[in-house]
């Protein structure tokens, strides 16, 4: 047994990986193992001889089984050890230039909106993309028979079978998020609310997910003047010019009453957009005075309060400002489409620093 003993702790030592160690295993205390085999004579002796081969037979069995743990941690420690020597890495280093990512102009033109609409005292509002048919239909005075619904080409989700409640939709737009901001903080209230929205379409200028920005003031005697002055300084700040002219044109939205799309003046003299001056006129959003519906819908009271609200496409202010032609490259990922309209990381646009360089 004192060879036996020996013999395998000798060999154990000297295991270099774990499949050595695997194999001595097996030779030694797997089931045809020498010291199983010998623990199986056990039978044939005295109750004498037993009570003394017993016991050892056991211990020995544990040393092994100890001995095999002990050289398989101490063959793990040493692989670490061997990583940690091989594998390490200069955080001090600097970034490699090349490899940097930019920001996409959506992401871009979305925070510089955001600076602007809060430097007038606008809060940032979100909400989920997956709405009820309420939130995104009902609540904005667009009842079930109202054409804007199949305007609105809506992606519908689908409902278990013998579900028949009605289905939840994939946004068609924004204004479910002010909805649920009246909800929960009442009036008064000015918020914007920037993100994505989905329509069934895929053209040169429409793709089937795209951006908006919604805004909303409600306040005692919140009027079109008011609209009217932020959406021109909201032009002046994005466009970077120092004056603008937009014009209302009357328009027709189930969610406001009265309702206008507004142009900015603009020139396309020598094929380049210009604006602020020229004979032309662009339309850039559409606007108007919160439907009372509306405002009740989002638990407030149209006698006390009223206010308008206004929706831009994001995407379709990128392509103007930066002059990028093709609506669907924007969600293409292509590599060298980024990094030619990307923006240098970390240059967060802010009106006092400047909003695009
Ligand atoms: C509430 C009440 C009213 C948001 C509005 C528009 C007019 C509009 C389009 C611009 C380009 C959508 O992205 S686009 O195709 N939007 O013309 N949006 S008024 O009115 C609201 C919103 C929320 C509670």
């Amino acid at each position: 047994m004192d060879d036996l003993k020996e013999k395998y702790l000798a060999k154990i030592a000297d295991a270099e990986d774990e499949a050595a160690l695997e194999d001595l295993r097996v030779q030694a205390i797997g089931k045809k193992g020498e010291i199983s085999l010998k623990m199986r004579e056990l039978g044939r002796m005295s109750p004498e001889e037993r009570q003394v081969a017993g016991p050892k037979l056991n211990a020995l069995k544990n040393e092994i089984t100890s001995a095999l743990a002990a050289r398989k941690a101490a063959l793990a420690d040493a692989a670490l050890e061997e990583r940690l020597r091989n594998e390490w890495l200069d955080v001090t280093l600097p970034g490699r230039p090349r490899r940097q990512g930019s920001i996409h102009p959506v992401s871009q033109v979305t925070e510089e909106i955001t600076a602007i609409f809060a430097d007038m005292g606008f809060a940032v509002a979100e909400g989920p993309q997956i709405e009820s048919d309420w939130y995104n239909f009902d609540a904005l005075n667009i009842p079930p028979e109202h054409p804007a619904r199949q305007e609105h080409d809506t992606f519908f989700m689908s409902r278990a079978p013998g579900d028949t409640r009605p289905p939840h939709v994939l946004r068609t737009h924004t204004s479910p998020v002010q909805i649920r901001a009246m909800q929960a903080q009442g009036a008064p209230i000015r918020i914007i609310a920037p993100g994505r929205v989905y329509r069934m379409d895929m053209d040169q200028t429409h793709t089937p997910m795209f951006h908006q920005v919604e805004g909303l003031a409600v306040g005692r005697d919140i009027s079109m003047a008011n609209l009217k002055w932020v959406l021109e300084e909201f032009c002046r700040a994005f466009f970077e010019v120092d004056e603008v002219e937009i014009r209302f044109r009357a328009s027709h939205f189930p969610f406001t009453e009265p309702s206008a799309e507004v142009d900015i003046r603009c020139s396309w003299d020598g094929g380049s957009l210009k604006l602020g001056e020229g004979d032309d006129w662009m339309e850039i959003l559409g606007s108007g005075m919160v439907h009372p519906k509306v405002l009740e819908a989002g638990g407030i009271d149209p006698q006390q309060w009223q206010g308008f609200a206004f929706g831009i496409g994001i995407d379709r202010l990128a392509m103007l400002k930066y002059g990028i032609p093709d609506l669907r490259a924007f969600f293409e990922s292509d590599l060298r489409w980024l990094r030619h309209y990307g923006f240098p990381a970390l240059d967060i646009p802010t009106l006092h620093g400047g909003l695009s360089r």
